[in-house]
């Protein structure tokens, strides 16, 4: 079979199973099968495309059996579920996460080896989803994860993008953007319910009923399609969904008349409409059409997905006899991520008062007791906020109705509050200053919700003392923590089988991968010299991979032996790659101004950087072009690129983050403090043996905390210090440290080529703004940072002690499982429980 496989014909494998044949030989035959019967593909082909079809066929099958007995359990029991909203979801690849959750792995591995593939290969064909754009929309996936991994009776809704995050090519003028075409074949993890659709409407007007009700009517109708993604829990029957919205006009819609007379395009027009819906994640809003099409995106999620709830609802409820409104907090929590899905909040009332005739006081407090609402960041610049004029057109029943809430709010406070009143214009939820009226979008969730939540306890402690601190004086329960996790599934069972397999050795249970903590365990061996040669083993041969895909990718040769050091996430001034950049720009001037005695002492390291800019974001792509004209020189000079080399790792994605953290040993979390509300690699690499060097912001903060201060190369200003330091160097008391003054200068000197980098360099020096007068702190902190990276270096050389630092770094990464974050959740927001599939 295998010869006849590799040479494009199917191998022979009897169409049903033998009787004694075993699991492989069975899986084989269904692989197979599909090969076989796929109506995309010739029957007479079964290279690895083929194969990753067929194995995906065939697994899905599996999926769907388990996620229908999940659903009809779920009918049966009628527990309270959560519906998770969120405009992102950062999938990834599927198969490998598939096979891995049904623990099916050894029996696919060999019976695509009878058909003359390797697992390993095959699962590199499929497409990453990126149906989003970076931690946030990651965030939703490991908790839809480990929502299934808890049997919790949870789902996830989305939108259905034809174009997810873009692909990021570099050329010699730095970042292009590319479409990214993940559905250019088709995605067999989908399944299209042409039974679940549901009529959303924009524009329109409202009208007043004879009864005194009001009711929106006019405007343009599109269908909302499901289409539905199964999500697999590791070990367990329970498959949830991920429901994702996919916009389509009526076949009424197209002007058969018109069209027969040559109009194509108006013909087709509301067709067209349609499908810019969700055409695309995040139009670019720099336009006013632009700004239109986001928030249409997000109200046809909320509308959808709320529609859909209610349905259930009431099927489930009608089904045990009369229906009962004050009942609907008991079935139902809606989580937002962010403020992106807020219109979930007048459109909930909405559809209680105008389609199912309740008042305000009954749907209002339905409604409050339903919605929670989760802030990822402080950044003023993503604090929504929609013109009123534009939600006018596009909601008039929702204006209305958030007039009303905004009214009843200013009511309350002056009613109860009277210390508040100065404070009144700046809470409240419309601002109606006269040169652009908007909605704060912030507001209305912290206003409409039961519980606001930040997503890292710094964080939590700033939205609490500052962004929503005159909130906490009204309402000071409402407002918690829930620290950011990620699934240990993806992130280190299937993406470091070596490591994990160690890991279960010592501990001797492999129980870890459900319950992270017991990997404090493996403190008790962070001496043991047996242990650290499995581990310095296991993380050579991630290096090694991780050097392979680099020269795959870049052409670059790097050395496994040397220092891999990393950061990899969105390019944002915040996150301060310019630091790093600048950072490296300093040690090469300084190796090339060594002796050759001195150079001997040098702890040799390779510095990975990636990630994607914003394609409008001037600085951020700047940034990318620095370094990869930095890596151009370094790489490339024979004095110190045996010492010194840097990378910038093209198109960073979730599969491509699953090739780097294993490999990592040093990796970078050096945001100004105050301002990264949590960050979610950094556990990840954390989980993964690996150092981080970093300030004492967001989620690093706990991180130190839980694997130990000597673990961690700190550096920098506290989020507390960082507003007079922004003052100090407005009033021109900053005095730069000279060693920064000569990296600028370096690159001012042209050693990286003729690219203008001023504009750049200059965000750096000025005295005052937000992205200028070096508002994120940079020259401030790169004395520490550079000390720290000293400090780093030095650590390298002792074997022994970065290794034991490598292990318990692992076994303090306990903390950071989803599945500790969402049984929080679960517990202290949603009010849910366990309801397992038997
Ligand atoms: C973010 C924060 O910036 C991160 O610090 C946080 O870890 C994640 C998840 O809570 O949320 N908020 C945000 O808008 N993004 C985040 O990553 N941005 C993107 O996802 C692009």
């Amino acid at each position: 079979g295998t010869a006849a496989a590799k040479s494009g014909i199917p191998a022979e494998i009897p169409a049903v199973a033998q009787p004694l044949a075993g699991e492989a030989t069975e899986i084989a035959s269904n692989i197979n099968y599909h090969a076989q019967y796929n109506p995309h593909f010739s029957p007479f082909k079964f290279e690895p495309e083929q194969a990753y079809y067929a194995t995906a066929d065939s697994v899905r099958d599996r999926l769907i059996k388990q996620w229908n007995d999940t659903y009809l359990h779920y009918h049966k029991v009628n527990p309270k579920q959560t519906y998770y909203l969120s405009m992102e979801y950062l999938q990834g690849r599927a198969l490998t996460n598939a096979i891995g959750n049904l623990d099916i792995q050894d029996a696919y591995s060999d019976a695509l080896k009878k058909l003359g593939h390797e697992l390993e290969e095959i699962v590199e064909q499929e497409k990453d989803a990126a149906l989003g754009n970076g931690g946030l929309g990651r965030l939703a996936s490991c908790f839809l994860d480990s929502m299934a991994t808890l049997n919790l009776p949870a789902w996830g809704y989305g939108l259905r993008y034809r174009y997810g995050l873009f692909k990021q090519r570099i050329s010699k003028a730095g970042q292009e953007e590319i479409a990214e075409d993940w559905l250019e074949k088709f995605s067999p993890w989908e399944i299209v319910r042409h039974d679940v659709v549901f009529p959303v409407t924009f524009f329109g007007h409202v009208e007043v009923l004879p009864s005194g009700a009001r009711k929106w009517v006019g405007g343009e109708v599109i269908q909302a399609v499901a289409y539905d993604v199964p999500i697999p829990g590791y070990k367990t029957k329970n498959t949830n969904s991920l429901r994702l919205w996919e916009a389509k006009a009526c076949a009424e819609d197209f002007n058969l008349f018109q069209f027969n007379d040559g109009q194509y395009e108006s013909a087709a027009q509301l067709h067209s409409r349609a499908q810019q819906i969700c055409a695309v994640l995040y139009p670019g809003d720099a336009t006013e059409s632009g700004k239109l099409l986001r928030l249409k995106q997000q109200f046809f999620l909320c509308s959808a997905s709320l529609q859909d709830i209610i349905f259930r609802f009431k099927e489930r409820e009608e089904g045990n006899g009369v229906l009962q409104w004050p009942k609907f907090p008991t079935k139902v929590a809606v989580q937002l991520n962010d403020t992106h899905p807020t219109l979930a909040i007048p459109e909930l009332m909405r559809l209680l008062m105008d389609e199912e005739g309740l008042g305000w006081d009954d749907a209002w407090d339905i409604t409050t007791r339903t919605i929670a609402y989760t802030n990822h960041t402080v950044l003023p610049e993503a604090l929504e906020k929609w013109s009123q004029a534009v939600m006018w057109k596009l909601l008039p029943r929702h204006m209305e109705i958030i007039e009303e809430v905004d009214k009843r709010f200013i009511a309350m406070i002056q009613s109860t509050r009277h210390d508040l009143e100065s404070k009144v214009s700046s809470i409240r939820i419309l601002d109606h200053n006269p040169q652009k009226p908007v909605v704060r979008m912030a507001n209305l969730c912290v206003v409409s919700s039961h519980t606001v939540n930040g997503v890292a306890q710094l964080h939590s402690d700033i939205l609490k003392s500052d962004l929503f601190a005159d909130y906490v004086s009204i309402w000071p329960t409402k407002f918690q923590n829930k620290t950011n996790g990620i699934t240990p599934r993806r992130w280190l069972r299937f993406c470091s089988p070596e490591l994990s397999q160690i890991i279960t050795k010592w501990l001797k249970t492999d129980k870890w991968v459900t319950n992270l903590d017991l990997l404090t365990k493996l403190r008790q061996f962070a001496d043991n010299e047996e242990l650290h040669a499995e581990w310095e083993s296991a993380k050579m041969a991630n290096k090694q991979r991780l050097a392979q895909y680099i020269m795959q990718v870049t052409g670059v040769s790097i050395d496994p032996n040397t220092l891999f050091d990393i950061q990899v996430k969105r390019i944002h001034e915040y996150k301060r790659q310019l630091l790093n950049i600048l950072g490296t720009v300093y040690r090469y001037k300084k190796i090339k101004e060594m002796s050759p005695s001195e150079r001997e002492r040098i702890t040799p390291r390779t510095v990975m950087l990636g990630g994607k800019a914003f394609a409008t974001y001037t600085n951020a792509k700047r940034i990318v072009k620095l370094v990869n004209d930095v890596g151009a020189v370094v790489n490339s000079d024979p004095e110190v690129n045996s010492y010194l080399k840097v990378v910038f790792v093209p198109n960073y994605n979730v599969s491509v983050a699953e090739m780097l953290i294993p490999g990592s040993e040093l990796s970078q979390h050096i945001s100004t403090a105050g301002m990264e509300a949590s960050g979610t690699s950094n556990m990840k690499f954390a989980l993964n043996g690996c150092l981080i060097i970093g300030t004492l912001d967001g989620a690093n903060v706990e991180i130190r905390e839980e694997i130990g201060e000597d673990n961690f190369f700190l550096f920098g200003a506290s989020a507390e210090e960082v507003p007079r330091l922004r003052k100090e160097r407005e009033n021109g008391l900053f005095k730069p440290d000279t060693r920064f003054e000569e990296a600028k200068q370096f690159i001012r000197s042209g050693a990286f080529g003729s690219y203008d980098y001023n504009p750049l360099l200059e965000s750096l020096e000025g005295n005052s703004g937000y992205g200028r007068g070096d508002y994120f702190l940079v020259g401030r902190d790169f004395p520490s940072y550079i000390d720290a990276q000293a400090r780093v270096d030095e650590a390298y050389k002792e074997r022994k002690r970065w290794i034991k630092m490598s292990i318990l770094s692992t076994a303090g990464s306990g903390k950071f499982s989803s599945d500790r974050t969402i049984s929080q959740y679960a517990k202290e927001i949603w009010n849910i429980e366990e309801c397992l599939v038997p």
